[in-house]
């Protein structure tokens, strides 16, 4: 299974407790890790080649792609992988965020969308989009950004007036309001992730009646998913089934 999403921590403890023959994958992005309760292997495979090199070797009967929405290179990659050997593959994956009433939203196509929905200066924006994007805004000095990152970062941050908080979530309402109000944010960034582990500045941003620029979802190739750690359960019984 490819991880590094909390459905990805439930399928994990399901497959375990099954005493399934599994191997849990992580990318490598951050420092450490959560544990896992299956055999773990960190690190990308080298392309679509490198995974079917490591299906081939591991003699991996089915592949389940717990990825993140935005980890949509993995996930096209998986899908090429198996469909190259005949591997069966399922997506695992949570709806997107919905707008309620009263929200204050502000849909984007990609990380470019998102920077020029914002005000030229004098914003407070929360960055809660992780550290891989965070130098695109730094075309924007003139607001001050309130960034979240997994580790602390290596080097000085890319823009004049920002400050680093170095949490992994999940997170909650309360302490995502908390936040926003002690550092006066105008206005929140977030990916479309969907989930739970993520939704807390959305209800924090709702309660302070605060815009937020959402950014959706980058298209993943066509393939079977499903929504819940228990269908895939349920998938990979049926296929044990089939003698698969
Ligand atoms: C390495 C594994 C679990 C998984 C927990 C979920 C929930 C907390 C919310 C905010 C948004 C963000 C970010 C976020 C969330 C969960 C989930 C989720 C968002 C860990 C993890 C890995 C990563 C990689 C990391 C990215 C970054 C994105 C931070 C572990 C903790 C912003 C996505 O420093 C970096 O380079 C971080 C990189 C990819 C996005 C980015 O572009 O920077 N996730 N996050 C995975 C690997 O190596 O394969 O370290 O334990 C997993 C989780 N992150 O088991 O409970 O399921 O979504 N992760 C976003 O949604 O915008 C934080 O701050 O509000
Ligand atoms: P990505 O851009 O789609 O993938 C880039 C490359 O990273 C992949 O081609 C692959 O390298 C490697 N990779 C990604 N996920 C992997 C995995 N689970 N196991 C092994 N290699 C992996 O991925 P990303 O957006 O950087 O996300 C990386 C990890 O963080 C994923 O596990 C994802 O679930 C997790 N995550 C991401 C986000 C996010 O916002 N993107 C949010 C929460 C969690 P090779 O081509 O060399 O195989």
């Amino acid at each position: 299974m490819l991880g590094g999403t909390t459905e990805a921590t439930e399928l994990a403890r399901l497959l375990a407790d099954a005493g399934a023959n599994a191997v849990f994958s992580y990318a490598g992005r951050t420092k450490t890790p959560m544990a896992q309760p299956l055999p773990v292997r960190v690190g990308g495979f080298g392309g679509v080649a490198g995974l079917v090199a490591f299906l081939q070797a591991e003699g991996i009967t089915h592949v389940v792609d717990v990825t993140h929405p935005f980890a949509a290179g993995m996930s096209a990659n998986a899908v090429a992988a198996c469909a190259e050997i005949g591997v069966p593959l399922t997506g695992l994956e949570r709806p997107a965020w919905q707008a309620k009433p009263g929200d204050r939203w502000t849909h984007v196509a990609d990380m470019a969308g998102a920077v020029a929905a914002l005000p030229d200066h004098g914003a407070r924006v929360f960055l809660a989009i992780g550290k891989q994007h965070v130098a695109e805004f730094a075309t924007k000095p003139g607001n001050f950004y309130l960034l979240r990152l997994v580790d602390q970062p290596e080097a000085a941050l890319p823009m004049p007036d920002a400050e680093a908080i170095i949490a992994r979530g999940p997170f909650t309402a309360e302490a995502d309001e908390a936040l926003m109000k002690t550092h006066d944010i105008t206005h929140v960034v977030a990916k479309n992730g969907g989930g739970a582990g993520a939704v807390a500045k959305l209800h924090a941003a709702r309660a302070l009646g605060l815009p937020v620029i959402m950014i959706d979802r980058p298209h993943v190739p066509a393939r079977r998913v499903l929504a819940s750690a228990d269908k895939v359960m349920d998938w990979l019984a049926h296929e044990a089934d089939l003698g698969v």
